[in-house]
């Protein structure tokens, strides 16, 4: 068996994985692995990813978590375009830095935001007080603010003139909050052209197609009771 990836792409790691492998012409075998019904709890799926978290990767015998390092995985494997993640010494540290960076600011933003905002009110049938989501939407604010002040600056894209996997990593966070409705781009015409950008790099098409899943998140049914009981200590594990 070649190259299985295990995705959802309700989640923002697994869309990144999803369009730098569909992208790249990376052969691949799609394992959807269905989030808001718990089969990432499974026995079968834990055998590929013990933390039961997607993404995950699945190469012959070779099993990985982590998208960060799944990405990386492919980019070495798969030998892709430079400016995805450069040789230059210091271009690929800024790459690095970014991906250091978003895992505990933008991803945490951008994941709380959606919760707040719409899985928890509309999936789970769990309110959220105004206090809670203003404190969310506030918290996200101030990191979209670093993202642009920090890492784009007045450049085309996050690490200088080309497309790389920082941008990409970035790009699927910003559109959680999207799915949610919120604004992320309106009073941010920098962060709206870069966004223009990475899409047009990315192809629009493919862009589109990764992302139909989160642009559905707000008309997601109600999760029935069941389930809710199943995922909720994961789900207030992953957005503490
Ligand atoms: N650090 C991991 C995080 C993976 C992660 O949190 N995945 C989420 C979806 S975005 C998940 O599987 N959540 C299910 C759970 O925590 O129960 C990565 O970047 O791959």
């Amino acid at each position: 068996m070649g190259l299985e990836l295990y995705l959802d792409l309700l989640s923002q790691p697994c869309r990144a994985i999803y369009i730098f492998a569909k992208k790249n012409r990376i052969p691949f075998e799609m394992r959807t692995v269905e989030l808001l019904k718990g089969q990432h709890l499974s026995d079968a799926f834990a055998q590929v990813n013990p933390l039961k978290k997607v993404p995950a990767l699945k190469d012959g015998d070779f099993t990985l978590a982590e998208s960060v390092a799944i990405l990386l995985y492919l980019t070495r494997k798969y030998k892709v375009a430079d400016h995805w993640y450069p040789q230059d010494l210091e271009a690929c540290a800024r790459v690095d830095e970014y991906l250091a960076w978003q895992h505990t600011t933008l991803r945490r933003s951008c994941l709380r935001a959606l919760w707040h905002k719409v899985m928890f009110p509309v999936f789970l049938g769990e309110p959220v007080s105004p206090e809670m989501l203003a404190t969310t939407l506030a918290e996200l604010d101030v990191t979209l603010q670093l993202l642009e002040d920090k890492f784009l600056q007045n450049k085309a894209f996050l690490i200088g003139p080309h497309v790389s996997l920082a941008d990409l990593v970035a790009i699927t966070e910003l559109m959680h909050p999207v799915g949610a409705g919120c604004q992320v781009f309106e009073g941010r015409p920098k962060l709206a052209a870069w966004c223009r950008r990475v899409e047009a790099a990315v192809g629009e098409d493919l862009f589109r197609e990764a992302h139909e899943v989160i642009l559905k998140a707000k008309d997601s049914p109600p999760a029935d009771p069941t389930i809710k009981q199943k995922l909720m200590p994961a789900v207030l594990a992953m957005i503490r």
